[in-house]
C-alpha cells in the first residue's frame, strides 16, 4: 500500500525536478545521478513535522533486495531533514528504476553499520570523503521490504 498524502516538492529545484523527471518517466530516465552514469533511486516518506509526502534521490546501494539510504548530505555538518523524517515513521516507498515497493528504514549501528557502509562507499566512492569532512558520523539507514503493520 503506497503512503499516501500531500506530496510536498523539494525546495531544491534540482531535487524537484529530479523526482518529478524519474517519476514521470516510469523511472526510466532520471535514474543517475548527473552525468556519473552512477544510478539513483527516490525513496518516498512522510515528513517528520509536516506529515507531508517527501521525494528524495539517493545513491543506489542494493545488496539481496535491500537497499541503504545513506544520511551524508555531500558531507555537511548537520544531518539532512529527511533523516529525522525516517526516524519517526519508517515507512517509505522506494522506487528503483521502474520498479515500487514499500520498504521499512531501520538505522544500523555497529558491525551492520560498518557492513553497509562498506557497500555505499563501494557504490559511491565520495561518501568515504563526504564522511572525513563531516565532522559527524553518517547515518546509514537499510531499507528492508514491506511496510509494518498499521495505517499507512
Ligand atoms: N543526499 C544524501 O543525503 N544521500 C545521498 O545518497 C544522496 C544522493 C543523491 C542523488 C541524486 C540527487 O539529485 C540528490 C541526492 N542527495 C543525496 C540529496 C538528497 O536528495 C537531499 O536533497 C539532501 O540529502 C537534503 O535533504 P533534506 O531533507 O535536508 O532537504 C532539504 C533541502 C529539504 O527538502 N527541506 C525541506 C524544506 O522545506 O526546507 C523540508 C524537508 C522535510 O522533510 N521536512 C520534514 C517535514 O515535516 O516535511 C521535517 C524534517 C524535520 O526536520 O523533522
Amino acid at each position: 500500500m503506497p503512503l499516501e498524502g500531500e506530496y510536498e516538492p523539494s525546495p531544491a529545484q534540482w531535487i524537484r525536478e529530479q523526482v518529478e523527471l524519474y517519476e514521470s518517466s516510469g523511472g526510466t530516465r532520471g535514474t543517475t545521478l548527473r552525468d556519473t552514469g552512477l544510478p539513483v533511486v527516490i525513496v518516498t516518506m512522510r515528513g517528520a513535522k509536516s506529515g507531508r509526502i517527501r521525494k528524495i534521490p539517493l545513491m543506489r546501494v542494493e545488496h539481496q533486495g535491500r537497499y541503504a539510504a545513506v544520511a551524508s548530505k555531500g558531507g555537511f555538518p548537520s544531518h539532512p531533514e529527511w533523516y529525522f523524517n525516517l526516524r519517526a515513521d519508517p515507512r517509505v516507498d522506494l522506487q528503483d528504476g521502474p520498479e515500487r515497493q514499500g520498504m521499512t528504514a531501520r538505522e544500523l549501528a555497529g558491525e551492520e553499520r560498518d557492513q553497509w557502509w562498506r557497500r555505499a562507499v563501494a557504490a559511491y566512492p565520495p561518501y568515504a570523503e563526504y564522511q572525513e569532512k563531516a565532522g559527524r558520523v553518517i547515518p546509514v539507514f537499510v531499507l528492508e521490504p514491506g511496510h509494518p503493520a498499521g495505517p499507512a
